[in-house]
């Protein structure tokens, strides 16, 4: 390949980098990260939140490589919470269009590496386009058996264990099974994440240290990692270095 006169080698295969050089030994099988910070990144430059957005969004592209580069068996990002309709109509119509825009370019590159989408959250009240966009490429990925990429779409954790409440009810009334077979696993089969381990870890940026209403009951065991490092700016360095810290925190574990 030959730019401005000088020739460009495609460089080493990003997948063929395993993580012994980063002497990570023990990998979190499931990370979830809350992406924060993306309108504040756009305020520091006086951009638009939405241009923070988009930074964002191209930011996932980058760490999904990285979390694939890992061969972490899944990946949850916070993309959206049940909370965020409360923001103004036009910052909320951007975000519903980012899963088509993100899937319009980066769906083929995703199947090409064996991802596996997946979605948490109330789907219901999505907009049809971002619905048709979603269920797409969970369609086109569903045999893909590396990592799973699992969005949490108008996701909130209150909600999700109040339907399950619901429904847990709903089979008792009708015998399914008796009110003291509820217990901690018969609970998670009717959460979203069913199908899906718990996250062993779980990152979030821009500062914040709370779980703002994501997956209360699944992070009950998880690791949890903070930077003040807005998403924009979370690198693959910064990952990197996030999941060497969790590791030694596995060590330390081990050795007593
Ligand atoms: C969204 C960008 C990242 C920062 C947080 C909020 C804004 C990627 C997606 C996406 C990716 C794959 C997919 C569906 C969606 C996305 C929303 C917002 C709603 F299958 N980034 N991103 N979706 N932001």
């Amino acid at each position: 390949m030959l730019i401005n006169g000088f020739p460009f080698f495609k460089k080493k295969n990003q997948s063929t980098i395993n993580h012994s050089e980063l002497h990570l030994g023990v990998i979190p099988k499931h990370v979830a990260i809350i992406m924060d910070g993306n309108g504040r990144w756009a305020k520091k430059r006086g951009l638009p939140r939405i241009a923070g957005h988009k930074e964002g969004m191209d930011n996932v592209k980058r760490i999904v490589r990285v979390a694939t580069k890992h061969k972490l068996e899944v990946l949850t990002l916070y993309a959206f919470s049940t909370e965020n309709w409360k923001r103004p109509k036009k910052e909320v119509d951007f975000l519903m269009g980012l899963p088509s825009e993100f899937l319009s370019t980066y769906l083929p590159e995703l199947i090409e590496n064996n991802v596996r989408i997946q979605t948490i959250g109330d789907f219901e009240p999505l907009p049809s386009l971002t619905k048709q966009a979603m269920t797409n490429a969970i369609h086109k990925t569903k045999d893909n058996d590396g990592l799973i990429l699992n969005i949490a779409l108008n996701y909130g954790s209150r909600f999700e264990m109040l339907e399950a409440v619901k429904k847990i009810v709903e089979d008792v009334k009708v015998d399914q099974y008796p009110i003291e077979n509820i217990n901690e696993e018969l609970f998670s089969n009717y959460l979203y994440t069913k199908h899906i381990s718990d996250p062993d870890f779980l990152i979030r940026t821009s500062g914040e240290q709370r779980l703002s209403n994501f997956l209360l009951w699944q992070c009950a065991y998880s690791e949890f990692w903070f930077t003040d490092v807005l998403w924009p700016d979370f690198d693959e360095k910064l990952f990197e270095q996030a999941l060497s810290d969790y590791e030694k925190r596995k060590r330390r574990f081990g050795g007593l």
